[in-house]
């Protein structure tokens, strides 16, 4: 479609929208705030660049698309053909294990900013945040399913230096590029089958999170997180770090609490959680994901949770009080394409939220209109958004709808394809 055509569709959006008392312009222009931190692991399958060894902890990326990045230089190059893709500015987060070691045997409990340097000096250039994770699986010391509350404690101890190798690597990347950078702790602790001890492990962890966190780190370089989980494959039965670990070891540490979308049970919902949460933490951080009948790590979609969980960050006017992170893996598709859909579909989400009719809706629900809030939450669903997007999308120089999927075929033609 032309700007010409693009722009006229907007203008009679936005006065559709006023007709509802809602202000696109504002809306557009809040756009720029919401930045999203883009997983790097949805470009190899979540590979790394450590070791041939295959993925553990219980998670899983099915699907043999060719194509995917095998390389750091080729990670870098997908990421930049689909970031072009996105509107607006975004962050990139990193896992431990895409270390740069120049070929050298570098275990996780010696990994420093170094190994990261390439990394920094990337986003500087392309003037984005980076996010960091621990790796705490796909390593032979992670193979018996614990990590930080392994009963072993020369097991915990190496587990324990490598959360501090990545908190030190975290904040040299905050330092660099002016920005904090999340670290977040995800560990695949726990056990197929009903544990004798639950109380050990959970004691353990404790111990071995205290340690690693034991060092005061200055919050504008880098932030800690851990993240909770109710099962994976291969801990069904228990997981160590389960929510109420995590939101207690959070509210008592000071630390930040990470919930992901697809580790809970299949009706709980955190977009439910987030206002719930908000008024006894200073932060939270998000993963955004889809399960499917599992925690199965889906591309996100333009769908009523992503929307849910927008719409609440957006109501509690917590976006600089909430972190969005994207968490999704498909190997079965365009890696390309996963990125720019599940990035597209968060971003639709938010402006979805920022174009919701509140003051409407509250004055309805106020003087006790129930029907007039269930109408008017159905009109809105139906109310030009498309317009409003592709406007935004317009005005950040990305391709407007259907045709970034030309680009993105282009790049496969010319470039993943001739992957082995
Ligand atoms: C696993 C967690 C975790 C991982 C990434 C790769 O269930 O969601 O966030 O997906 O660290
Ligand atoms: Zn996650």
């Amino acid at each position: 479609m032309s700007d010409q055509k693009t722009t006229q569709a907007y203008q009679l959006a936005r006065e559709m929208y006023a007709a509802v008392g809602v202000d696109t312009e504002a809306a557009i222009a809040r756009m720029a705030e919401i930045e999203i931190s883009i997983h790097c692991w949805q470009g190899d399958d979540v590979t790394g660049f450590e070791s041939a060894g295959p993925l553990t902890g219980g998670i899983m990326a099915t699907g043999n698309y060719p194509g995917k990045a095998r390389t750091p230089d080729e990670l870098r190059a997908d990421f930049e053909k689909a970031y072009a893709l996105i509107p607006g500015t975004h962050r990139f987060n990193l896992h431990a294990m895409y270390l740069e070691s120049g070929g050298k045997k570098v275990d996780r409990d010696e990994v420093r900013p170094e190994h990261f340097q390439r990394w920094i000096d990337w986003a500087k250039g392309l003037g984005i945040g980076l996010d960091f994770n621990p790796t705490f699986f796909s390593h032979p010391k992670s193979d018996d399913g614990f990590t930080l509350s392994h009963r072993d404690p020369k097991i915990r101890a190496f587990w324990v230096e490598h959360g501090k190798r990545c908190r030190e690597i975290a904040a040299a990347m905050g330092r660099a590029l002016g920005s904090p950078c999340m670290n977040n702790f995800w560990i695949p602790d726990g056990a197929k089958d009903h544990p004798a001890d639950r109380l050990v492990h959970r004691e353990l962890l404790i111990e071995s999170l205290d340690k690693t966190f034991a060092e005061k780190l200055d919050e504008k370089e880098t932030v800690d997180v851990v993240e909770s989980k109710l099962f994976g494959i291969g801990s069904e039965t228990y997981v160590v770090g389960s929510h109420e670990f995590y939101l207690a070891y959070a509210l008592s540490r000071g630390v930040t609490l990470c919930m992901d979308a697809g580790h809970y049970h299949p009706t709980e919902s955190i977009a439910e959680k987030v206002s719930a949460l908000l008024p006894f933490l200073p932060r939270l951080l998000l993963h955004v994901s889809r399960p499917i009948r599992w925690d199965s790590d889906h591309v996100v979609l333009f769908d009523d949770e992503t929307r849910a969980i927008m719409r609440e960050i957006t109501r509690a006017n917590a976006w600089d009080r909430v972190d969005v992170a994207l968490d999704f893996f498909d190997a079965s598709i365009n890696r390309i394409e996963a990125w720019v859909i599940g990035t597209r579909a968060a971003l639709k989400s938010a402006l979805f939220a920022l174009l919701e009719p509140t003051a409407r809706l509250i004055d309805a629900e106020t003087s006790g209109r129930l029907g007039d809030r269930l109408a008017l939450i159905e009109e809105a669903k139906t109310l030009p958004f498309g317009a409003v997007w592709d406007e935004h999308c317009r005005r950040s120089d990305v391709p407007v709808g259907v045709a970034w999927i030309d680009e993105a075929n282009e790049y496969e033609r010319t470039v993943l394809r001739s992957r082995a």
